[in-house]
C-alpha cells in the first residue's frame, strides 16, 4: 500500500482521519518526532482546537524548521483545520503565538451578535478560478467547525499564487481551503464530509490535486466572484441519535424511550430493542445524516473503563460512517473497577482515540452549573467541560440538557426564567420554566435550563443537545418555547431534540425557531421516515441542505 505520513503530535480525533485515508488505499506512517519529518514524502498536519495551543505544542517540540523545511523542499504538504490556520502569521485567538508565515495576513473570529459560534455545520468550499481544485465540487458541502478564521477578500491571495475556495456564514466569507505548488489546507475536516470528504484527501494523496493545479495555475478572479460566493451557505443540519443500553439480556441494543421510559408497555416491562448499534449508525450514514450521536444510557456498572462496550461501537462505526460522531453518557470522574480514580477528560480521550469527534455531557453539567452559581459565577478550571474544552477545544464539548416543564401560574411566583406558553398546564397555568434533571431525568435540580446553559457556555462548552423530557417520544413535535428560550440566552449552537414524528416538525422547528440543528430518534428507528425524506422535505420548502453523495 502506497503511504502517508501523519503527524501525531496533538490531541484530537485522529482516528477518522486514519480511517479515510486507509479506505482510499493508504497506508499511514506516524511522524512522532522532529526527527522523522525528514523521512516524509507526502505529508498530513491534522489540528483541532486552540490556534495557541497546536502552534505552541508544534513549536516546543521542535517541529516548526522540519516542517518549514518540507515545505519549502517542494513536497505534498495537508494541513487540516487548524493545520490550515497554522499556515497564516497570527490569529486573534492567541495573539502572541506565531503560525508558519507560508501565507501572511491574521485569523480573526467570526462576529457572533446575530448568529451561532462556533460555526459548526456543513457549508461550501467554492473555488471560483479552479472549481474542481483537489476534488472539491461546487455544489457539494463540507464539515467545518471553528471559531476564527481568515476573511476572504477578493484578489488578496490570489494575487500571491494561491487558488481558494470559500464558505459564507451569516455575511462573513471566509476561506474554506487553500492551494499553491506542494501546499494544500482545508479549514474544513474532509474525514468527517462524506464521500466529497473522502475525494479531497484523495487529490491530495494520489497528487492529482497539485497536478491539476500545475496544469491550470489560478489567473486572478474576475467581477462576478464577490456575487457567487457571497451567499449563505450552511445547512440545516439533520441528525440522527441513538439511546444505547444493554437490554436484560445483556446485549448493547439501540432503543428509545416514551418520555425517557424505555420499557415496552407489555407485562415483561422489557427493554424496548430497536436494532443493533453500528449498523443502525451506517444506515443513517447513507440516508444522509448530517451527524450521528449515540447516547450510553446505562452505565455499564462492573466493566473496567477501557472495555467501555461504547468504544468497540465507535471503533466500528468509524470504519464507514465519515461524518462527525457524538457521544453522550457516563462523562464524568469515576473509580474503575479495581479502585483506579479516572477522570472525565481521561474517559473522554479514551472516546475520541476511538472515532467520536464530541462528548456530550448529562448530568455532571448541571451539578459543575450549581457550583458554578454557588462560587458566585467562579471558574476554577476544575470542571469536565473545562478541562476537555482545553485539551480538545470548545467544539468537541456538547451539553446534553434533559429539562421537564414546571407550570406557574403567573412569573412572579418563581425564582427562575419563565415562557409564557401557548399550552397552558394542568390548571390553567399560563407560565412554565424548565428544570433541569439529572440521572436521565430520575432527579429534577433547582436550576433552570437559562441558567444552565449561561454557566456551561462560560464553561467552555461549544454546543448544547437540548432535550426535553415531556416531549420526548411524542411524536408532537419539538418544544419550540423551550428552543426559543435557550437560543435567546446563549451565543453556542443549539441542536433541538425530542418530539421530531415527521419531516414538517423538522421544517417546523427550523422556522419557526433560530435553532442550529435538529435531531430524530424513535421516528427514524420505527422506519415510519427515513433521514433523507427529512431533507427532501426540507429542500422543497427550500432550505438549504446537504445532498448525500453515494
Ligand atoms: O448524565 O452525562 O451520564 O448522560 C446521560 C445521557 O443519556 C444524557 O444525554 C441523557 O439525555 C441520556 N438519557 C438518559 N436516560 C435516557 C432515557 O431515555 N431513559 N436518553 C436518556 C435521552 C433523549 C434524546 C432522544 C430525543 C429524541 N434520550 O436524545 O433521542 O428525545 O427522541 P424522539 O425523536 O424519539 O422524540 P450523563
Amino acid at each position: 500500500m502506497p503511504k502517508v505520513h501523519l503527524l501525531d503530535y496533538v490531541a484530537g480525533n485522529v482516528r477518522s482521519l486514519v480511517n479515510a485515508i486507509e479506505k482510499n488505499g493508504y497506508e499511514v506512517e506516524w511522524v512522532r518526532s522532529p526527527e522523522e519529518v525528514a523521512n516524509a514524502e507526502k505529508l498530513i498536519l491534522p489540528g483541532v482546537g486552540h490556534f495557541g495551543h497546536c502552534l505552541s505544542q508544534l513549536s516546543s517540540a521542535g517541529y516548526i524548521p522540519p516542517l518549514r523545511a518540507h515545505i519549502d523542499a517542494g513536497k505534498p504538504f495537508m494541513g487540516i483545520c487548524v493545520g490550515l490556520q497554522a499556515l497564516f502569521a497570527a490569529s486573534a485567538e492567541d495573539p502572541n503565538c506565531p503560525g508558519f508565515g507560508v501565507i501572511p495576513g491574521a485569523l480573526d473570529r467570526f462576529e457572533d451578535s446575530v448568529k451561532s459560534v462556533p460555526h459548526i455545520g456543513w457549508n461550501n468550499a467554492s473555488c471560483p478560478t479552479n472549481p474542481t481544485l483537489y476534488g472539491l465540487q461546487p455544489d457539494s458541502k463540507y464539515y467545518y467547525v471553528h471559531s476564527y478564521k481568515y476573511p476572504y477578500k477578493k484578489g488578496e491571495l490570489e494575487e500571491l499564487g494561491w487558488a481558494v475556495a470559500t464558505g459564507t456564514y451569516g455575511d462573513e466569507t471566509f476561506v474554506g481551503a487553500v492551494a499553491k505548488g506542494n501546499v494544500f489546507a482545508t479549514q474544513f475536516h474532509p474525514e468527517k464530509s462524506g464521500v466529497a470528504g473522502l475525494r479531497v484527501i484523495r487529490a491530495f494523496l494520489d497528487g492529482s490535486g497539485a497536478k491539476a493545479l500545475s496544469e491550470h495555475p489560478p489567473r486572478g478572479v474576475d467581477g462576478n466572484v464577490e456575487e457567487m460566493i457571497a451567499q449563505e451557505g450552511l445547512t440545516r443540519r439533520v441528525i440522527a441519535c441513538l439511546d444505547v443500553r444493554t437490554n436484560d439480556q445483556g446485549d448493547l441494543v439501540v432503543t428509545k424511550g416514551d418520555q425517557y421510559d424505555v420499557r415496552e408497555k407489555s407485562d415483561d416491562r422489557s427493554v424496548r430493542n430497536l436494532g443493533k448499534p453500528v449498523e443502525m449508525a451506517k444506515k443513517y450514514y447513507e440516508q444522509g445524516a448530517d451527524e450521528v450521536t449515540f447516547l450510553n444510557i446505562t452505565s455499564f456498572r462492573d466493566c473496567p473503563v477501557a472495555d467501555l462496550p461504547m468504544l468497540e461501537i465507535l471503533r466500528r462505526t468509524s470504519e464507514t460512517v465519515f461524518v462527525p460522531l457524538t457521544i453522550g453518557g457516563g462523562i464524568r470522574d469515576t473509580v474503575d473497577v479495581d479502585g483506579t480514580k479516572v477522570s472525565a477528560l481521561e474517559i473522554a480521550t479514551m472516546y475520541f482515540k476511538s472515532g467520536a469527534d464530541k462528548v456530550s455531557i448529562g448530568s455532571d453539567a448541571v451539578i459543575a452549573a450549581e457550583e458554578y452559581y454557588k462560587a458566585g459565577k467562579t471558574l476554577y478550571g476544575n470542571t469536565a467541560i473545562e478541562q476537555i474544552s482545553k485539551a480538545y477545544g470548545n467544539q468537541a464539548v456538547v451539553v446534553s440538557v434533559d429539562p421537564k416543564r414546571v407550570y406557574v401560574p403567573k412569573q412572579e411566583a418563581t425564582r427562575h426564567a419563565t415562557t409564557k406558553t401557548k399550552t397552558p398546564g394542568p390548571k390553567g397555568e399560563e407560565y412554565c420554566w424548565y428544570a433541569c434533571t439529572i440521572k436521565g431525568g430520575r432527579e429534577t435540580r433547582d436550576l433552570d435550563v437559562v441558567e444552565l446553559t449561561q454557566a456551561v457556555e462560560a464553561m467552555g462548552a461549544g454546543e448544547i443537545l437540548l432535550n426535553c423530557i415531556d416531549k420526548d417520544g411524542t411524536n408532537s413535535g419539538f418544544d419550540l418555547e423551550l428552543i426559543t428560550q435557550v437560543k435567546e440566552a446563549i451565543k453556542i449552537p443549539v441542536i433541538a431534540s425530542s418530539g421530531a414524528g415527521n419531516p414538517g416538525h423538522f421544517l417546523e422547528v427550523f422556522q419557526e425557531t433560530t435553532t442550529d440543528a435538529a435531531l430524530g430518534a424513535g421516528m427514524f428507528h420505527r422506519g415510519e421516515y427515513t433521514v433523507q425524506q427529512v431533507k427532501d422535505h426540507l429542500g422543497e420548502k427550500g432550505l438549504t441542505v446537504r445532498k448525500f453523495e453515494g
